[in-house]
């Protein structure tokens, strides 16, 4: 059960503050499901934490969250690091050697959006294969792997993304996974999920965290996106794995102390702002329609499944950095992605109020068709 986080929120403050013309303003905030705060509840929960050196293992409130995590995802054991990046540069890392081969969606974020720490902290090269918005066919990965040839680099890894960030939040489908999963075993390959926004496709699909994770070795998961966190990611995966991942997170100085307070904080969002994620699809749903009505706007609603937006405006004649300029000036922050694409995130401080004052501004830029 959820409580009603955003009207208890409304008396305190869920706006993002930054600076726009030399001052501080607030802002409805599409830019990205990450620049959520803490609410009150949460806070409170953070402050009464029990904590301990998580280094030595003896923070229980990062046991607590661990234990949690690893049984949401059905996995032998689950590992609490600072970020998403991490956590997927860590299972990178644990599960491949120097020179290994990963396969990998051509526009996911591990390969595209993590400075380049694959090469760099795994040594590894990626093949990235096209996807229809981030969702691969098993026969391309078939293709994809390596023969034994010593001419070619070893496939190791395959790297799936659920939801896909680049895809519009797209949902992979647990059968494409299942298939590629089995494709996979039967070549002696590892599989590991970002699954950073995991639990919005579980929340659209009604299909359960742990059913996805079966068809996958490892799975990071964020609670500083949707579930409204401000910390924190966890890996999850069997034990020798995550004994692997524990060893690469001292050496990559993950290794935290007192960091309970933080985990009470991902505790508390799994708790009460997992169900609650539905309410953020329905508003992006809202926006993507009311933008499908204006003059310049090339969007498919239909494919707007999750918490994610992306459309262009190509048509409109004005760039993306344009109009999120103009938009900025009507107290909305969005994110151009491309030179005519933009996205928006919906999230826990935003509300159905707030979609409609989103909308309304678009039109006054964009004017309807
Ligand atoms: N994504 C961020 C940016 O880095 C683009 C965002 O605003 O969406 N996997 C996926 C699928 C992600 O979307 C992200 C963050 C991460 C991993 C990395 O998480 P953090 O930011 O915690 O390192």
């Amino acid at each position: 059960m959820y409580h009603n986080v955003l009207s208890e929120d409304r008396k305190w403050t869920i706006r993002s503050r930054v600076i726009s013309g030399g001052t501080m303003k607030d802002f409805v905030d599409l830019r990205s499901d990450t620049v959520t705060h803490p609410t009150p509840d949460m806070r409170k929960a953070m402050a009464e934490a029990e904590v301990g050196d998580d280094v030595f293992g003896e923070d229980p409130t990062v046991n607590a969250l661990q234990e949690k995590v690893a049984n949401l995802l059905g996995k032998e054991a689950a590992l609490f690091v600072p970020s998403g990046t991490m956590a997927n540069q860590l299972s990178i890392k644990s599960h491949t050697q120097a020179g290994d081969e990963v396969i990998i969606e051509a526009s996911s974020h591990p390969y595209n959006f993590e400075g380049g720490a694959g090469a760099a902290l795994s040594g590894v090269q990626f093949q990235c294969l096209k996807g229809v918005r981030g969702v691969l066919e098993p026969s391309q990965v078939e293709e994809a792997i390596r023969p034994n040839d010593h001419h070619f680099a070893v496939t190791r890894l395959v790297c799936l993304e659920n939801t896909h960030n680049r895809g519009g939040g797209s949902i992979f489908p647990l059968e494409k996974m299942t298939d590629i999963y089995r494709l996979a075993k039967s070549r002696g390959l590892l599989l590991h999920l970002d699954g950073a926004r995991l639990w919005n496709a579980s929340v659209a699909t009604g299909i359960k965290p742990h059913e996805y994770a079966q068809s996958a070795d490892s799975v990071s998961v964020c609670l500083s996106k949707g579930l409204g966190a401000p910390i924190g990611s966890l890996v999850a995966g069997s034990k020798p794995f995550i004994d692997r991942v524990h060893r690469f997170r001292k050496m990559f100085g993950g290794g935290m102390r007192q960091v309970g307070i933080v985990a009470a904080a991902g505790i508390h969002a799994l708790d009460f702002h997992l169900e609650r994620l539905a309410e953020d699809h329905q508003n992006a749903r809202r926006l993507a329609v009311g933008l499908k009505e204006l003059k310049g706007v090339s969007i498919d609603p239909k494919f707007v499944e999750t918490n994610i937006v992306i459309f262009d405006v190509a048509n409109s004649g004005m760039t993306a950095s344009q109009v999120a300029e103009a938009m900025k000036k009507e107290g909305v922050l969005i994110h151009p992605i491309g030179k005519t694409q933009i996205r928006l995130v919906t999230h826990l401080d935003v509300t159905s109020e707030d979609i409609e004052m989103t909308l309304k501004a678009f039109r006054k830029l964009l004017k309807a068709l």
